[in-house]
């Protein structure tokens, strides 16, 4: 009886071991809330992939800047820390100048146009992620950007000295060029430095406001759709190709249904936040047209220099970008 007990258990745990053996874990690292709409479409991505194999691929999602902070999370992914990760595409453009296309100022302003722009500039990152042992799986574009501040702004000159919260390369530029002062701030600290005083406007998407709380220092958001810039979910080459082709082909199935989900979440999600910005007594207005004027030619200076500083790569997303919504006119 007891031979037999113990021949049963060693049946268990070598069946369990040859299971943990064949089971693959990624760590998928991200800088945005778990709460983040970004997020829940991670959660998503991951459950889709654990199910298409049969649980021999586990997503383990690492939300709020846990394992990397936002700007780390890449380095993360070369250094092996994370298989796979999650952060916003245009803070790779120092490295990657072609990842800043999203969001250069007043060029997309609508979903269908950031959907088209994203078919000239995806092939364009495959390569650059390539190159650089990373695999791209799917983005997912943030509502359009508004202006929220914490005073009326009726024109540019009403920006000068204010400290304008960053997050990317493209809103420092704007700050400068608005002789504002720029001022660093993680999203999930903004409703900190608001508390604190360290910021008096931003430009981002209302989702954000809504996620910080914004309402009681901020008094107004301007809808002037600047630009919609994305998110971007890749792993590192070696852990995808590590897995079998099978699997292979169900992670990036399940990257592409993610695409097309979190296009979708993030149109429902801009008119949900809007309206909750509202419901929370923030003033959401257009822009005044000395203010529209301001800001068109700040992004004509800021397009000029961005076209010129990355090259040929910027003419073959623009030249056939303008081309082809011309041709649809
Ligand atoms: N929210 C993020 C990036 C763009 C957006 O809408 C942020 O403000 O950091």
């Amino acid at each position: 009886m007891k031979k037999l007990l113990i021949s049963a258990l060693c049946a268990v745990s070598l069946g369990h071991a040859s299971a943990v053996m064949a089971q693959t874990t990624w760590k998928l690292a991200t800088g945005y809330r778990a709460e983040s709409f970004q997020t829940e479409n991670i959660f998503r991505f991951a459950q889709d992939v654990e199910k298409a194999t049969a649980g021999q691929l586990r997503i383990e999602v690492h939300p709020g800047g846990t394992l990397a902070k936002l700007n780390d999370v890449r380095q993360a992914v070369h250094d092996g820390k994370a298989e796979a990760g999650e952060t916003i595409m245009s803070s790779l453009a120092k490295d990657i100048p072609i990842a800043g296309a999203d969001s250069v100022p007043f060029v997309v302003t609508s979903y269908s146009d950031a959907q088209r722009m994203w078919e000239l500039q995806r092939p364009l990152i495959d390569k650059h992620f390539t190159q650089r042992g990373l695999k791209l799986l799917y983005t997912v574009p943030w509502p359009p950007q508004g202006l929220f501040a914490n005073k009326p702004i009726r024109n540019s000159a009403d920006f000068k000295g204010t400290k304008m919260r960053t997050y990317n390369p493209t809103t420092q530029r704007i700050a400068e060029l608005m002789e504002a002062m720029p001022v660093d701030v993680a999203m999930v600290d903004v409703n900190k430095a608001l508390a604190e005083g360290r910021m008096d406007n931003m430009i981002t998407s209302a989702v954000t406001g809504v996620e910080n709380k914004v309402w009681g220092p901020i008094k107004h958001y301007y809808e002037i759709n600047a630009w919609f810039p994305k998110n971007v979910v890749f792993v590192s080459t070696k852990a995808f190709s590590a897995l079998k082709p099978d699997q292979q082909k169900a992670v990036l199935q399940a990257a592409s249904s993610a695409e097309t989900r979190g296009w979708a979440r993030s149109q429902a999600v801009m008119l949900d936040s809007t309206n909750e910005l509202r419901a929370q007594g923030i003033k959401v207005e257009r822009a005044s047209s000395e203010l529209n004027g301001d800001i068109k030619r700040l992004g004509e200076k800021f397009s000029k220099e961005w076209i010129r500083s990355v090259g040929p790569e910027a003419n073959s997303i623009f030249i056939p970008y303008y081309t082809s919504a011309y041709s649809k006119k």
